[in-house]
């Protein structure tokens, strides 16, 4: 089965790829398609963000789409920057880092979470969301590893997201965990 993967991010889809490695769902990115434009994601929440970039791409090609909408929430930090998490990095994450480090000085809770957000739209225009969180915490320095967006900072169990191998990150991340339950929805409706 082709379901369009409808983000820009390859770091995302890199991650979304390997979890579905074995199975027979085929993700197909905007870049394949030749789709370069940027979704305008003006929504209050994950969900709204989630909804807006899968209908915009399910408007077009009238397939069946799938968008994550995710980021970093720090609770000491009134859980910003949330749904703003890429725009607060602005192309920067090293300076974004920075400064939440900078931001949580002084400051006894350094609890986070990674939220994801799934909203997936099917060929019958039928629409369904998967959502969950990671629990972890801000470190006091960036950790050495792959860099995807926040991850160098987020330390789960002690342990930072960056230096995880996908396999490991898969099992315990907000958007393993929600392409988990997403997977098991899919199996059963096209089983029947
Ligand atoms: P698309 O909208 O095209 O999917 P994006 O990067 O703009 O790509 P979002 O709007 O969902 O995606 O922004 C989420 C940001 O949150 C993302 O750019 C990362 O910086 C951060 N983020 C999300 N999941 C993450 C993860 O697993 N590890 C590190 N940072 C993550």
């Amino acid at each position: 089965m082709k379901i369009i993967l409808a983000t820009h991010n390859d770091k995302k889809l890199e991650e979304i790829r390997f979890l579905f490695v074995d199975t027979d769902i085929e993700f197909t990115s905007l870049k394949e398609l030749g789709l370069n434009e940027e979704i305008e994601e003006n929504g209050k929440t994950f969900k709204e963000n989630a909804y807006i970039k899968a209908s915009y791409i399910h408007n077009l090609y009238k397939l069946p789409v799938i968008s994550d909408d995710s980021g970093l929430e720090v609770h000491a930090l009134n859980n910003e920057p949330g749904i703003y998490s890429a725009r607060y990095a602005n192309g920067n994450y090293d300076l974004a880092m920075d400064k939440i480090i900078k931001r949580l000085e002084g400051k006894d809770d350094r609890s986070a979470d990674f939220n994801c957000s799934i909203c997936f739209i099917d060929e019958e225009d039928n629409v369904y969301y998967f959502e969950r969180k990671c629990y972890g915490e801000i470190g006091y320095e960036k950790a050495e590893g792959r860099a995807f967006g926040y991850d160098p900072i987020f330390y789960y169990q002690g342990k930072s997201f960056a230096t995880l191998s996908l396999s490991e990150k898969n099992k315990i991340s907000h958007r393993g965990l929600a392409f988990k339950d997403f997977y098991d929805f899919i199996i059963k409706k096209y089983k029947k």
